[in-house]
């Protein structure tokens, strides 16, 4: 890597840096952190270590020198125009992304997108090669940089590799659909390590490397014969959390409580506020979600202003085409259902197309009744969890789909089955009707899983897991 001399023995890749580009009125640039969940736990990781991060700096083109940020090393590795329209957008949001989401939408095939994908997992291998010390721990995360596990261990068998993968992992039958399954798998098996967020998906995995590859497993272990020796990777559950406590302490400040109050009182201080926060991404089950809730208020078993239902849906990946039909499915069904249901003041959907602040995240949170999380698939679901974090008040509801990680954590929710439109219709009402004495109980239980399985537990394990993997040639 040009310019980089320094060597670090944990080096973090991702595909983005967890940094935004920001320039100011005079032109000029500078970087900010961004406040995701990832940085937060590696922060905790990092501290008394000496830890790099590889990754996209989010802009197409020369990628900037490498750069120190609130005591991390940030390696930017370059993607040009192409890249992220092949890698990016193409193979890793049109391809793996249907795939490993149940075939929701039809995934795409391109052989050069996924020429693309192996060229570019190859810088991200190139650039963390650069910076790891001797032995040094790599840490790779995602879909997006599947093959750079394998790739690392080639250019360097002295370091200890682990992946993690924030979606699910696909049952065989549909994984098996990928003319690339091979090369992904190899890829994978390069790591020490894979941890998964549901145990159904570290399964999925040896399921796979078994029928697909003809490899022996063993229990949560795989093993690998080749020339220089066996090895023996282990694949198993460790569900991502959120930063429990810097996110309750937002939650618990004044501003954010005053803000939450007038978010209620600008909504006419309804009897009942019922929210959605999502990716705008057909994963999440939105459309379904407002179906039922548009069932609802034909049957008028709500309606607005005593019930309002805010959908937050943030822009996501709106050069795919899957996402711009969907965006423009679910404004044509918002806008149905505002023109047949809404009144002056009081819209049956409160619809917003836009990126919050976080204070603004925890507001929204904490003024919500009823939060709806609804997905046909997701792979944890943060949204759930911090919606939990936030209620130190142990008010509201949560009505939480089987179809995510989080249902595998919070017992307490009301657990509904998105594509059972009478079912989820009748878990809205239950979470809206429930006696809030029975709600706080739920509650309370749920907040105390988070707060017991935060973010920094989450990665403590993981490099536990990690630290603790089969030694190579220990088969
Ligand atoms: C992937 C997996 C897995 C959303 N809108 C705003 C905003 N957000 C924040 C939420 C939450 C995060 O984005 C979304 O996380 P999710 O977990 O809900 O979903 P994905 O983006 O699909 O993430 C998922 C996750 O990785 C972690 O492993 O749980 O299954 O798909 O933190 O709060 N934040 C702000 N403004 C917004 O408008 N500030």
């Amino acid at each position: 890597m040009p310019g980089t001399k320094q060597k670090f023995d944990l080096v973090i890749a991702a595909n983005r840096l967890p940094v935004d580009r920001v320039v100011d009125a005079d032109g000029e640039v500078s970087w900010r952190t961004s406040p995701g969940g990832l940085v937060t736990a590696m922060e905790s990781v990092m501290r008394g270590r000496e830890g790099a991060w590889v990754g996209w700096a989010g802009e197409a083109g020369e990628a900037p020198q490498p750069f120190e940020q609130d005591d991390m090393f940030l390696n930017p590795v370059a993607l040009s125009e192409d890249e992220v329209a092949h890698y990016y957008e193409g193979f890793s949001n049109d391809t793996l992304w249907p795939i490993y989401h149940d075939v929701i939408v039809p995934a795409t095939f391109h052989r050069f997108w996924f020429g693309a994908y192996e060229a570019v997992n190859r810088r991200f291998a190139e650039a963390v090669c650069a910076v790891a010390a001797k032995g040094a721990t790599v840490w790779v995360h995602d879909y997006q940089l599947q093959l750079v596990p394998a790739m690392v261990r080639e250019m360097r068998p002295d370091v200890r590799i682990g992946w993690f993968n924030h979606i699910p992992f696909p049952p065989v039958e549909l994984f098996a659909q990928l003319p690339w399954r091979r090369a992904i798998l190899e890829g994978l098996l390069g790591a020490d390590y894979l941890g998964f967020q549901r145990v159904a998906d570290a399964q999925n995995f040896i399921r796979a490397c078994r029928q697909l590859l003809s490899l022996p497993t063993k229990g949560d272990t795989v093993s690998e014969s080749r020339s220089e020796g066996a090895r023996r990777i282990r694949a198993s559950a460790v569900p991502i959390s959120i930063d429990f406590k810097g996110l309750e302490e937002l939650a618990r400040r004044p501003e954010t409580q005053a803000r939450a109050k007038e978010i209620r009182a600008s909504l006419g201080d309804p009897e009942t506020l019922i929210l959605g926060v999502d990716r705008l991404d057909y994963t999440k089950g939105i459309g379904h979600r407002i179906k039922a809730y548009g069932e609802l208020l034909a049957e008028d078993r709500v309606a607005p202003p005593r019930q309002m239902f805010v959908q937050v849906a943030t822009p996501s990946r709106e050069r795919v085409d899957a996402y711009r039909d969907l965006r423009t499915e679910i404004e044509g069904e918002v806008g149905r259902l505002n023109g047949e249901f809404s009144s002056i003041g009081a819209p049956a959907v409160q619809y917003l197309h836009h990126s919050y602040p976080r204070d603004e995240m925890a507001a929204l949170y904490l003024a919500a009744d009823v939060l709806l999380v609804t997905p046909l698939r997701d792979g944890m679901n943060l949204v759930a969890k911090e919606y939990v974090t936030c209620r130190y008040d142990n008010g509201g509801a949560l009505v939480l789909s089987e179809f995510t990680g989080a249902y595998h954590e919070l017992h307490q929710a009301f657990v509904c089955n998105p594509h059972d439109i009478e079912g989820l219709k009748q878990t809205i009402m239950r979470a809206i009707e429930t006696p809030a004495k029975e709600k706080a109980r739920l509650m309370r239980a749920m907040r105390r899983r988070v707060a017991d399985h935060d973010v920094q537990h989450w990665a403590a394990r993981f490099l536990d897991n990690l630290a603790n993997a089969p030694e190579r040639g220990g088969v």
